[in-house]
C-alpha cells in the first residue's frame, strides 16, 4: 500500500513521543486540526484588539481530541501485546478506543454511565465493534470498575490513567504553536477528568524548553453542577447539561492545579446557560458546531472578560474539544425550529418573506 502524504501525528512528532522503530503505528491520521480566527466571540467577550482562534478537534477521524491520545495508547498496546483494551468513559474515549481498536484488530470493552452518553458516541462505539456495557452508575463508578478489572484480567486502560494518552494529546500544543508563531498568551478549554488541560501544559512546557515558545495562563472551566477542582472536593452526583464533563472526581486532578498554578492561570465554573449561550454564539456567528462540552472554554472566557482585564493584543486559544454532531439531542431543546410547507411557490414565498438572518 502506498502512503498518502498526509501524516498521523506520531509520524508528524515522532521525536518527541515515546516510540520506537518496533512500534507498530495505528494511525487514522488523526491531528493537524484547523486554528480557526473568531472575531465574533472576540466582540461577544469585549476583546477588540485581541485575536480569538478555535481549535477545533472536531475534526480529528473520531470527531473529538481523544483520537490524539488513542493513536499513541492503542500503537502501545499492540507493541506490547496487549489482549484488549478497556476504558470507562462519558463517549469520547470509547469511541476514539474502538476506532484505533478496530484498525489494530484488538478487543476493546467500554464501560459508559448508563444514560449518561449523547446519541452520536454511543453509536460509534457500537458500530466499531467495541463490547459496550452501560453501568448504573455514573461515570467515576464506571471509571473505577474499569480499574479494578484492568489490574484484575490483565485488559490494558486507555483512559488518561494510561500515560501514552497525555503524551499524544500534548501535540495539540505543538500544533497550535506551529500556527501562531509561538504560544498564545491564553489558553481555555474545558475540563472533566482533566487530562487534556494536563497534557496541553505538558506540551507547551516541552516545546517552551526546546524553542522559547512561550507558556500561556492554562484558563479551565469546569460546569457548575460537576466543578470538583472550582469547590475542592469530589462531587458525588455530578450535573450538567454538558455529559462530556459530568465527571466529579478527576483522576489529573493534582496536575491539572499544577498546570494552572504554574502558569498563572485559574480553574473556573460556568452555568449551564452560559455553556449552551457559547454553543449557539459557535454555531450561528462563527459557523462552527462543537458539543455542549467544548463550548464550555468559550463560555469561560466570556465569563472571564466581564470580571477581569485582559491585555490588548494578546493571542487566545479556545480548545474545542468534540464536534457538535456527537449530540443530535442538545439542538432540539434550543428555539429553532424547522417549518413544513405545503409544495407550492406561494407558501415557499410566504415562508421566505422575513428580511433577515434569524438569531
Ligand atoms: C468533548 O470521553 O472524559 O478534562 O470519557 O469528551 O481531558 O477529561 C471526555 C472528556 C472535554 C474533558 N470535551 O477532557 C471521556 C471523557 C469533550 C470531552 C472533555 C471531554 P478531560
Amino acid at each position: 500500500m502506498t502512503t498518502p502524504k498526509q501524516q498521523g501525528l506520531i509520524a508528524r512528532w515522532r521525536s518527541r513521543l515515546p516510540v520506537t522503530n518496533r512500534t507498530p503505528i495505528i494511525s487514522l491520521l488523526e491531528g493537524d486540526t484547523p486554528l480557526v480566527p473568531a472575531p465574533k466571540i472576540a466582540a461577544a467577550a469585549g476583546l477588540g484588539q485581541s485575536s480569538v482562534y478555535l481549535k477545533i478537534e472536531g475534526a480529528n477521524p473520531t470527531g473529538s481530541f481523544k483520537d490524539r491520545g488513542m493513536t499513541l495508547a492503542i500503537s502501545k498496546a499492540v507493541e506490547e501485546g496487549a489482549r484488549g483494551v478497556i476504558c470507562a468513559s462519558t463517549g469520547n474515549t470509547a469511541a476514539s478506543a474502538a476506532a484505533y481498536a478496530a484498525r489494530a484488530g484488538l478487543r476493546c470493552a467500554v464501560l459508559l454511565p448508563a444514560g449518561g452518553v449523547a446519541a452520536g458516541k454511543l453509536s460509534q462505539s457500537l458500530m466499531h465493534g467495541a463490547e459496550v456495557l452501560a453501568v448504573r452508575g455514573n461515570f467515576d463508578e464506571a471509571l473505577k470498575l474499569a480499574s479494578l478489572i484492568a489490574e484484575d484480567a490483565g485488559w490494558t486502560m486507555v483512559n488518561s490513567t494510561n500515560p501514552y494518552r497525555l503524551e499524544g494529546q500534548k501535540t495539540g500544543a505543538f500544533e497550535v504553536i506551529n500556527a501562531l508563531g509561538r504560544a498564545p498568551d491564553y489558553q481555555f478549554m474545558p475540563v472533566g477528568n482533566a487530562g487534556n488541560i494536563t497534557a496541553y501544559w505538558m506540551g507547551y512546557q516541552e516545546a517552551h524548553r526546546r524553542s522559547k515558545s512561550g507558556l500561556p495562563k492554562m484558563m479551565g472551566w469546569q460546569a457548575a453542577g460537576a466543578a470538583p477542582i472550582v469547590l475542592g472536593r469530589p462531587i458525588k452526583n455530578p450535573k450538567t447539561i454538558a455529559s462530556a464533563i459530568r465527571i466529579g472526581d478527576p483522576v489529573s486532578w493534582k496536575r491539572a492545579e499544577q498546570a494552572r498554578d504554574r502558569s498563572k492561570g485559574h480553574i473556573g465554573k460556568v452555568s449551564d446557560r452560559e455553556i449552551l449561550s457559547a454553543y449557539r454564539l459557535l454555531a450561528r456567528e462563527e459557523g462552527v458546531f462543537c458539543e455542549p462540552s467544548s463550548a464550555t472554554g468559550v463560555a469561560g472566557l466570556i465569563a472571564w472578560t466581564k470580571r477581569k482585564k485582559i491585555r490588548p493584543g494578546s493571542k487566545i486559544v479556545c480548545i474545542l474539544t468534540g464536534n457538535g454532531l456527537k449530540d443530535p439531542d442538545t439542538p432540539k431543546t434550543q428555539p429553532y425550529k424547522m417549518r413544513t410547507i405545503p409544495a407550492t411557490m406561494a407558501a415557499l414565498r410566504r415562508a421566505l418573506s422575513g428580511t433577515r438572518r434569524g438569531r
